[in-house]
């Protein structure tokens, strides 16, 4: 399989500032991974950016933290992250509004929900603060300064096209997905539903949602293996989705007869890629999706917002169990700290 590199945009502008990486202190809303909430900062520095990813303990967004972390300090900002340890937009709401109330400089989001989330971001962009989305995003993008996402409709594609070569173009394949309402998710399985259409001998038989949880996925997965007898395939949409489906086909006895296509690249899924039980999993670039927020940040608080792009759609890396050990794929592998 071809494994596309991922471009790293061109830096239309450089900044000269020097950084001075110094610890701020970390807030009550701040929650998961440890040293959650303690942000990379110049103490010198006008610019407090604030990054609530989708959940904090979550490998994908804590690599896009170090991105993010990374260009911070690069810039010589001040970068705090805070978020819920779960993916939730009731816990998410209040904390994008309580935000607010400090002020920030500029605000990076994963929003959890393409609706729930654009009043509570608005309120930024209203209050004359730059707001990027990163990773998720809005529907409604009007207020919004950049998003910056992969391409997720392209991963869900490569994702069916993976699957139905492995069962030779024929049978039944379901998608385990995460929440309903997400940017990411919603097009990732768009994706993977439009490639399947290709194929006149394939069927997807069921699409399940759950929440976010690998346990809840490997459930889904035992369950979708006894109902279609037939099954050759599943596609998880995110970290958890892949992990709970790969856990699935194991504990049903199925590795090699049911495939997994997954998302992400975190410690159990590169694990279970190398065991043969996920076939191929579609890796993001989260850091530097973190770095180019942090960068369009700028750019907006110091008059050069011509030089940012609108919409940003980055590259997937495919990882197959026979590339699980290339460099120019384990480069791509998660972080598990900041
Ligand atoms: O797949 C990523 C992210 O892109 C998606 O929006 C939500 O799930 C992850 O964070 C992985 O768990």
């Amino acid at each position: 399989m071809k494994i596309p590199v991922l471009k790293s945009r061109k830096r239309r502008y450089q900044l000269g500032a020097a950084a001075s990486a110094v610890v701020m202190a970390s807030s009550a809303l701040m929650a998961g991974v440890p040293g959650a909430g303690v942000a990379a900062a110049s103490a010198a520095s006008k610019y407090n950016i604030v990054l609530i990813p989708g959940l904090t303990t979550d490998p994908f967004y804590i690599t896009m933290y170090a991105g993010a972390k990374q260009e911070a300090a690069k810039l010589g900002v001040n970068l705090t992250w805070r978020g819920a340890t779960t993916w939730s937009t009731s816990l998410q709401v209040p904390i994008v509004n309580s935000t607010l109330a400090t002020h920030p400089s500029a605000l990076l989001i994963a929003p959890t929900d393409t609706v729930a989330l654009y009043k509570p971001m608005a309120a930024f962009a209203k209050a004359g603060i730059p707001v990027i989305s990163v990773d998720t995003t809005i529907t409604n993008q009007s207020i919004l300064t950049a998003a910056i996402s992969s391409d997720n409709f392209q991963g869900g594609q490569a994702a069916a096209q993976a699957i139905a070569a492995q069962a030779h173009y024929k049978g039944a394949v379901a998608v385990i997905n995460t929440v309903k309402g997400v940017s990411t998710t919603d097009l990732r399985q768009q994706g993977f539903l439009a490639q399947m259409k290709k194929y006149p001998h394939m069927q997807v038989v069921a699409t399940e949602y759950d929440n976010d949880s690998a346990t809840t996925a490997e459930s889904q997965a035992r369950a979708l293996i006894l109902a279609h007898s037939n099954l050759v395939g599943i596609f998880g949409t995110n970290l958890f989705s892949a992990q709970g489906a790969g856990q699935g086909v194991v504990a049903a006895g199925m590795k090699g007869k049911v495939a997994v296509a997954g998302y992400d690249a975190e410690p159990a899924e590169i694990k279970l890629l190398k065991q043969g039980v996920i076939n191929i999993l579609v890796i993001q670039n989260p850091a530097q999706e973190g770095a180019l927020a942090v960068q369009d940040a700028y750019w907006a608080l110091t008059g050069h917002k011509a030089k940012i792009k609108k919409h940003v759609l980055l590259p997937n890396v495919i990882a197959t169990t026979a590339t699980a050990d290339k460099p120019n794929v384990t480069k791509y592998f998660y972080k598990t700290q900041p």
